[in-house]
């Protein structure tokens, strides 16, 4: 099943870098990911609930993703996925270095709040060299910088019925017919308060780049490549994933990729 996984992953990564315009559902061999009462899409989904739980059984709720050495950092961070969104939206922050960014966290919480680039910069930050593993088959090892996504969640007091948080990106990963689809994910909310999570602004001790999500990136370190939101704009507590993309909590999961996606 994974050669499988990867296969359509390649179909899928070269259409979209390609920036053809692939309209999901235009093609035969892969339609039916996008239909979410089909069958093999249930089997499919099954797996994806399995290895959840598995993983949550065998890995501790706070065990830490292994961090490394500085000499470790071979190469730059592999830019992937998008790499220069064009949005409109985008482009005018960008155009002003995102001095008028904001990061939103709303939902289900207690108090909406938003903050600038500034004062997430301001608040305690913490660095870690890891390991970003994409499903492509390839691996970086590079030091992330930022803060920590747990204390931010607390200013806006995360009510007990959420679950999971949604991290809503500025990038079109996809345009079809129907308009544009924008890059989403994920997590439940053991992963968002985990210690190594963090809103990246830093990427090896310079100021995080475009092709890498600037001005803030999520690192959820014990998953893909695929979970590691770029260029997020707002965070969502909720309890449910369903109302968002295909309903699967993010772009690749509603591709058929596994939603916990962990390492
Ligand atoms: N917004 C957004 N986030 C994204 C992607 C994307 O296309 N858009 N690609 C994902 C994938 S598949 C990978 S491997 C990593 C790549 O991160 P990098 O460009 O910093 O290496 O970002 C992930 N997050
Ligand atoms: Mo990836």
């Amino acid at each position: 099943m994974s050669g499988f996984k990867l296969n359509r992953r390649k179909f899928l990564g070269a259409s979209a870098a390609a920036g053809s315009g692939l309209i999901l559902s235009g093609c035969d061999q892969f339609d039916f990911l996008g239909q979410r009462d089909n069958q093999v899409r249930a089997v499919l989904e099954q797996a994806n609930v399995l290895t959840y739980q598995v993983q949550r059984r065998l890995i501790g709720a706070q065990t830490l993703a292994r961090e490394y050495s500085p000499s470790e950092i071979r190469q730059g961070q592999r830019p992937n996925g998008s790499t220069n969104p064009s949005t409109a939206e985008y482009s005018a922050l960008r155009a002003a270095d995102f001095a008028n960014y904001k990061l939103t966290i709303k939902g289900m919480v207690e108090q909406e709040v938003s903050f600038s680039l500034a004062e997430l910069r301001n608040m305690p930050a913490r660095s870690q060299i890891t390991r970003h593993d994409c499903v492509e088959g390839w691996s970086c090892i590079a030091k992330w910088t930022g803060t920590r996504l747990g204390a931010v969640l607390d200013m806006a007091r995360v009510k007990p019925e959420a679950r999971f948080c949604v991290y809503h990106c500025y990038d079109n990963i996809q345009t079809s017919l129907a308009g544009d689809i924008l890059y989403y994910e994920s997590s439940d909310l053991i992963d968002a308060y985990h210690p190594q999570t963090i809103l990246a602004y830093g990427l090896n001790d310079q100021t995080l780049p475009v092709a890498n999500g600037a001005p803030i990136r999520v690192r959820i370190e014990r998953a893909l490549g695929y979970k590691q939101p770029k260029y997020v704009h707002t965070i969502e507590l909720v309890d449910d994933l369903s109302p968002f993309g295909q309903g699967k909590g993010g772009y690749w999961p509603d591709n058929g990729y596994d939603w916990y996606g962990g390492i």
